[in-house]
């Protein structure tokens, strides 16, 4: 198998292209696909500030990587869940990444550890206060991310979710007519009312094992396994689902993805009509001042709770 583009030896073939590259050409294509994410969704400019929300997973370093070569300013955060020798891992990943990649282009990494902050890792904290782990866990994580963002003044932050990730969300979505988070399920959500930063999401365009390849490829160190919490979700069933339909027939979930945000574009949800409406109901928290539909957001409400709960 030769590369399409040079024609010397390739490493990887891409059925859903009908392609195949060698290394260069392969990392020149991935660089493509964000940059063109990037100029399509209107995600970011050079000069902006960008934080990505890094996990030590072959997604958001791969991410971060990318945007560094690609010459935009990211720094990047990453919470410590406190679980066992997951978070060990997927820390000194993560740490080992930035002294060595990151820092020598001038990136810096943020950390956040919810031991320090609540008094126990995410399980503990989560058994508690009673309520699910990935929950409690999707509750901190974009309370921080939220926070550092606009506490350090960054422009943009940015995930990993990847073309799996957003299809297997979208099943998911579509399945339960979840509507709500249907309007919400595009690449880039705008900074709809103030203290809430915009987000992006630049790896929506390539596929988990794409990525998996220029990690591989890069020499990039990351934790393989998932989050053990990640264990019998349905979002790894949808994704197992999607991944025998695209072994039957390359480009489905690029299909269903992309034609799901024409689709949306067309009826043009706009960031005004966006603005107009998360306007009408979110309000500063009483107690941190980040936007809310209640008097107190679920972060705070959740770390009082903590505070009464967690032996210290
Ligand atoms: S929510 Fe749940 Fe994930 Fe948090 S506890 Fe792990 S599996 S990391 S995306
Ligand atoms: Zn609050």
């Amino acid at each position: 198998m030769n590369c399409t583009k040079c024609k010397t030896k390739a490493v990887i073939g891409l059925p859903r292209h009908n392609a195949a590259f060698c290394k260069g050409c392969f990392n020149g294509f991935v660089h493509d696909q964000v940059a063109r994410a990037i100029k399509s969704e209107k995600m970011c400019g050079k000069e902006d500030r960008i934080l990505v929300a890094v996990s030590g997973g072959k997604d958001s370093l791969a991410l971060w990587d990318i945007l560094l070569k690609l010459g935009y300013r990211a720094d990047a955060l990453y919470v410590n869940l406190g679980i066992g020798t997951y978070s060990e891992q997927s820390h000194a990943k993560v740490t080992k990444f930035a002294e060595a990649v990151a820092a020598p282009l001038g990136a810096t990494l943020h950390l956040h550890t919810i031991e320090q902050e609540a008094g126990a890792g995410i399980k503990e904290l989560a058994q508690l206060i009673h309520r699910p782990t990935c929950s409690t866990c999707g509750t901190i994580k974009r309370y921080q991310f939220n926070h550092v963002a606009i506490e350090q003044h960054y422009d943009v932050m940015a995930t990993g979710h990847n073309l799996d990730d957003e299809a297997a969300r979208l099943l998911g979505n579509v399945l339960h007519w979840q509507e709500e988070y249907l309007d919400k399920q595009g690449p880039a959500l705008p900074a709809s009312v103030e203290g809430f930063a915009k987000k992006v999401k630049p790896l929506y365009r390539l596929s988990e094992r794409e990525l998996a390849a220029y990690a591989v490829l890069n020499r990039i160190d990351y934790i393989v396994e998932e989050c053990p919490m990640a264990k019998g979700s349905k979002v790894l069933l949808y994704k197992e689902v999607l991944n025998r339909l695209e072994t039957e027939s390359p480009g489905t979930k690029q299909m269903f993805y992309w034609g799901f945000l024409e689709k949306q574009s067309k009826k043009q949800l706009t960031a005004a009509t966006m603005t107009e409406k998360d306007r009408a109901v979110l309000h500063p928290c009483t107690s941190c001042s980040q936007p809310t539909t209640a008097e107190v957001c679920s972060y705070c409400k959740m770390m009082a709770r903590a505070k009464t709960v967690v032996p210290r």
